[in-house]
């Protein structure tokens, strides 16, 4: 839509004049009309002189410019209509927030609504959460997943129990679903990309997941993209490590694909260590990224839209004792222009991805208040599971809205709250629950498990949300509620 129609169009709405204008469109331009009716008399000969003419000439020259003005104002509407089912992919950002501004709810026409069929690759406790959330909003999901009894199928419409790449599995989500979406970095970027290729919408695309899904990779995009990281290098090869290592040292290890939760990571002091580390990874590419003196770590976690609209969480501060997430807080104890920063850098990412979907950016606070991107997750993220229960919209619904093409919801924080990871460490060795009773009797604390038949140490089983008037207090509160299990 011009520019110069959408600013009519805000003026109209602004100052409510509906009735001057039909009346505009009426009287205004019926005058106008009647006058060029008599010029044309008066031109032809019909007509001697201009005000009989004039007269003669008002009942065509107000049907005229009833038709006329009536039509003008048709146009600007079906202008309003017809932006609401194409983004102009050149129009400049700025343009489309404003229009974000002024109008609520969903995009007819371009958006998948309820009842369409959602598809999900993966269902581990990420695709649960995200099944609850459009079944809740009234879609339909299919889930795939090799496990028979993956978290998420609890919650599907259809489980699709086979491996992310087969290929009869695939061809029956573009058969069935409006659109693909992931909640595992380690599924096939190729098979989303395929996807794509069917004509299916598929957020995010395979190419940011094949970013996300290799550090070398990621780290290199995060870096050109004028971002800053740790300090790395990528070791391809053993030979990698055979310059001077002295700007990653001490570092850590980390294999290039399928690490997560603290999986795949050695911490090494000298190159020796590092040679070691690569041995016991089989010499699979991995990065040597320089350990750097933390403050802090922070999550910022945005959802983007295809149209570039993005809605940005509250940061989160998070503790990662063991390598695995413990707690998240929020809002984070930073100082508000540092959480601000990460919620900066996380949107200038997802931009410079052209990111569509829920991006979770992990960020270190330095000693000295400077931030770095550490990783980035092409899906909704542990450290912001507090957003079920303490925001307006959760990280899933953001996940749901960004993949049917509507509008983000609204990010705010109700409450202060903080997030504690329940692990299977504390299940019984005999597979026996934890002891619920404290945590169920605290009116402000939401349990969430993930229904995972097996319970291994390190394994995610649930986590729960404590909300209370600050962060302190909520953390205080859950801490000795972990106490209990
Ligand atoms: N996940 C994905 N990336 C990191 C994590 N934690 C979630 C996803 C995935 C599940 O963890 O939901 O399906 C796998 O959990 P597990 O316990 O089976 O390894």
């Amino acid at each position: 839509m011009p520019a110069s129609e959408q600013l009519r169009w805000q003026r109209i709405r602004e100052r409510g004049r509906w009735r001057s204008i039909l009346l505009a469109g009426t009287l205004g331009w019926g005058g106008v009309f009647s006058v060029l009716f008599a010029g044309l008399e008066l031109w032809t000969g019909v007509a001697s002189s201009f005000w009989p003419a004039a007269l003669n000439a008002l009942p065509l020259g107000l049907l005229a410019g009833t038709i006329y003005g009536w039509s003008r104002w048709g146009y600007a509407l079906l202008a309003k209509v017809r932006e609401h089912h194409y983004v102009d992919p050149d129009e400049e950002p700025k343009r489309i927030k404003m229009t974000v501004k002024t109008q609520a709810g969903a995009r007819p026409g371009r958006a998948i609504l309820p009842p369409a069929m959602l598809g999900i690759l993966g269902g581990g406790q990420l695709g649960r959460m995200f099944a609850v959330a459009a079944k809740t909003m009234g879609y339909r999901v299919t889930v795939l997943d090799p496990d028979p009894h993956a978290p998420a199928a609890d919650f599907a419409d259809v489980h699709l129990c086979q491996n992310y790449n087969d290929p009869a599995a695939l061809a029956e989500l573009v058969r069935t679903c409006a659109a693909v979406t992931t909640e595992f970095e380690n599924v096939s970027a190729e098979s989303m990309r395929w996807l794509a290729e069917q004509g299916i919408p598929v957020s995010p695309s395979g190419d940011c997941v094949a970013i996300a899904q290799d550090r070398i990779a990621e780290k290199t995009f995060i870096r050109d993209a004028g971002l800053a990281t740790a300090p790395f290098l990528a070791v391809s090869t053993a030979a990698d490590l055979d310059g001077d290592l002295s700007a990653y040292l001490p570092g850590i290890i980390k294999t290039a694909r399928l690490g997560y939760d603290g999986k795949g990571q050695i911490r090494v002091k000298t190159a020796e260590e590092a040679r070691y580390a690569l041995g016991e990874f089989k010499h699979q590419p991995c990065v040597l990224e320089k350990m750097l003196p933390l403050k802090c770590e922070v999550s910022a976690i945005v959802t983007r839209t295809a149209a570039g609209e993005i809605a940005s969480f509250p940061v989160s501060e998070n503790e990662h004792p063991t390598g695995i997430l413990d707690v998240s807080i929020v809002p984070a104890r930073v100082k508000p222009e540092i959480a601000e920063q990460a919620q900066a850098m996380a949107q200038q990412l997802a931009a410079a991805l052209d990111y569509v979907g829920v991006l979770a950016v992990e960020l270190f606070i330095l000693d000295d208040d400077s931030l770095v991107i550490n990783e980035i997750a092409p899906r909704p993220h542990n450290s912001g599971h507090f957003t079920l229960d303490a925001t307006l919209t959760s990280q899933f619904e953001q996940q749901v809205r960004a993949m049917c093409n509507l509008y983000p919801g609204k990010p705010d924080l109700v409450s202060p709250v903080v997030m504690v990871n329940l692990l299977g460490d504390v299940w019984g060795e005999d597979g026996s629950e934890p002891n619920w009773e404290v945590l169920m009797t605290a009116p402000n604390a939401k349990l969430h498990l993930y229904g995972k038949r097996e319970a291994r140490p390190g394994r995610k089983m649930g986590h729960f949300n404590v909300l209370n008037d600050t962060a302190d207090h909520a953390l205080q509160q859950a801490r000795a509620i972990q106490e209990t299990l």
